[in-house]
């Protein structure tokens, strides 16, 4: 009860810290940011709608043949069905204010996927987003952990073809606590209908490390690698381009019903599996890839690698990697829980050298697809005698 009550005491402080006058508000934030005086860095993103691809390329890596019944409809074309391909709205980075270049995502984030670039800092930074919406609806950049005033909030949205600048503060809160991890992540999204403009793709992640723990290229100087994983069900039902969707992919779009879910025993070990049009829309996804479609998860035996895994949606899910670990307070672990919005870092070295499995470990999740491989190679030779583990 004692824990109850204090905790509703900072709950009325909060309602009283959002009612006070802006004046107040900027205090504090400055108090929260500490006095650390770091450097300005200016990200260029836009909201851009994207044909996006749930499992490029033709082959289901898990079985190295077609996919089975089961996957058929979350995968294919068909006269209730869309397939995988849909129209998304995704953040991505830009060279500068114009907007009109692409910045090229190195093959070190190949493997992010659906998700928008990393924004990074260190405690005392100023990240100042320059945000265009080059959609058809609405969005936002809310973020999560740093420090802000209302403006900067993203709880409005930004018009369809018009810019806003947020600007976040890497406060002494942003990053992590004495003695943990040198970085934390935190995610950011559209909130201007939370729900809708998340399925929607609109998602990706801050990395906010210790001050004077990175690179100059913001890297942690303590890992030599790092993977960003969303666990999310996108639900392409709730997804604001649906109609735009079965307009554009369904091979008769008159005849789809927007209702239609079939309970249907198909033949994957005789049971029973719901089929129809809303459960095609379904879609159980890592970075926005399924049944081991997402790439670039290779890393060396004996580095020191950080996975930074987020997660977004309806479900919980249980991040599992085959044959390796991760460090977890106190003992070594291969699996991690994820409750929507969960924000976790973890880091591993592996021994274990292969292609692994790397899924979500609740049942109905991995039939869906929510499965992806990662890679450890074998350490140079050289480096046999030096390792340091
Ligand atoms: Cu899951």
């Amino acid at each position: 009860m004692r824990g109850r009550t204090a905790w509703l005491g900072m709950a009325c402080g909060v309602v009283l810290l959002s009612l006070a006058a802006p004046q107040v508000t900027a205090e504090i934030i400055e108090a929260k940011a500490g006095t650390a005086q770091g450097v300005t860095r200016t990200y260029y993103i836009a909201a851009d709608e994207v044909a996006w691809g749930y499992a490029p390329g033709q082959m289901d890596h898990t079985m190295g043949k077609g996919p089975d019944a089961r996957a058929q409809v979350f995968l294919e074309n068909g006269e209730d069905r869309l397939g995988k391909v849909y129209m998304k709205a995704v953040y991505r980075e830009y060279t500068n204010g114009d907007f009109t270049t692409l910045k090229p995502r190195p093959a070190s984030w190949e493997h992010l996927g659906i998700l928008g670039p990393v924004l990074r800092g260190e405690v005392g930074d100023t990240l100042k987003v320059v945000f265009k919406n080059q959609t058809r609806y609405p969005f936002s950049m809310h973020p999560h952990g740093v420090v802000y005033d209302r403006d900067s909030e993203g709880m409005t949205g930004v018009p369809p073809g018009q810019t806003f600048v947020y600007t976040w503060q890497a406060g002494e809160r942003s990053g992590p606590t004495p003695g943990g991890l040198s970085s934390v992540v935190w995610l950011y999204h559209s909130h201007v209908n939370e729900p809708r403009d998340v399925n929607s793709g609109a998602i990706g992640t801050i990395i906010i490390s210790a001050k004077g723990t990175t690179r100059a290229d913001g890297t942690p100087t303590d890992v030599d690698r790092e993977f960003v994983t969303l666990f999310m069900i996108f639900n392409e039902n709730t997804s604001w381009y649906i109609d735009h969707n079965i307009a554009t992919y369904a091979a008769d779009p008159k005849a789809i019903n927007k209702l239609r879910a079939v309970p249907k025993l198909v033949d994957v070990d005789g049971e029973a599996i719901a089929t129809g049009f809303t459960v095609s829309n379904v879609k159980f996804s890592m970075n926005g890839y399924l049944f081991g479609h997402m790439p670039g998860l290779t890393m060396k035996q004996g580095e020191r690698v950080r996975w930074y895994l987020v997660a977004l949606g309806n479900a919980e899910h249980t991040a599992h990697w085959h044959a390796n670990v991760v460090a977890d307070r106190g003992r070594y672990t291969d699996v991690v829980p994820l409750l929507s919005a969960q924000m976790d870092t973890r880091d591993m070295v592996a021994d274990a050298v292969g292609t692994w499995m790397f899924h979500c470990h609740v049942s109905g999740h991995l039939q869906g697809g929510m499965y992806a491989h990662y890679t450890v190679e074998p350490r140079a030779p050289a480096t046999l005698t030096s390792e340091v583990r």
